[in-house]
């Protein structure tokens, strides 16, 4: 049985989570059967009965797993034979040190230069819901957030370069294969791709290109619906 991937969609029916598309990345890496289902942003907490708040959740036969990482983990010691996920056993902890960086700094800074333009993104029947969580977990209402995001985007920018330097070294920031480091952070630009037409990175800056050839792997590697 193809193992199932809890998803998130937003109004036009496009993935709409980073932390799904890592996964969905990892399982089209080691060619594991699955299929997507998509809940709105509401529908998550009623799909699990709270047992998950949040998606990616996997479920495999009976068992269900839920957060990236753990997921991540989960298919490394299952689906992994090869131990491709993380580039060799090594490759966890700069995997593992790449996820928290884009967790702990990126995707808080990405979301608040497009948050409005999330909000948009979501169904209509969402979008209150999402409207009154972040302005309280934020402090100010969504216009006034993204208002300031062309003084944020330089320092984003610069953020960033730990990331261009290890790709001036090497194709992938996991060598010379992508590995879960790669889709870590390209899981970022799926999702803003989808949902914002606010171009985060200068026309000429490298990461475009790693960005270009993560693109050409993802197509090589995609099931034609
Ligand atoms: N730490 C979790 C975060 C997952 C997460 O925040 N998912 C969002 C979608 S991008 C979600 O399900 N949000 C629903 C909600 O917050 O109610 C992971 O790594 O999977």
């Amino acid at each position: 049985m193809p193992l199932t991937l809890y998803d998130m969609h937003n109004a036009v029916g496009k993935p709409a989570s980073p932390y799904c598309w890592r996964i969905r990345e990892s399982l089209l890496l080691l060619s594991v059967p699955f299929e997507s289902r998509f809940l709105s942003f509401t529908q998550i907490g009623d799909r699990f009965s709270d047992t998950h708040k949040t998606v990616p959740v996997l479920s495999d036969g009976g068992k269900e797993i839920g957060g990236s990482w753990a997921i991540a983990e989960y298919l490394s010691e299952n689906y992994d034979p090869h131990k491709r996920l993380f580039g060799g056993i090594d490759g966890r902890s700069l995997a593992a040190f790449v996820t928290n960086w884009v967790d702990a700094t990126l995707l808080d800074t990405v979301n608040r230069m497009m948050v409005k333009d999330v909000h948009d993104a979501f169904m209509i029947e969402d979008q209150p819901y999402f409207r009154r969580r972040e302005e309280e977990r934020l402090g100010a209402t969504l216009e006034a957030i993204q208002s300031s995001r062309e003084s944020t985007r330089l320092a984003f920018q610069v953020s960033l370069h730990p990331a261009r330097r290890a790709i001036k070294e090497q194709p992938f920031i996991g060598g010379q294969h992508p590995t879960y480091a790669d889709f870590a952070l390209h899981s970022t630009f799926q999702w803003t791709r989808t949902t914002t037409s606010f171009e985060l990175l200068r026309a000429d800056d490298r990461l475009n290109q790693w960005i270009e050839r993560m693109d050409d792997w993802l197509a090589s590697v995609s099931v034609q619906d």
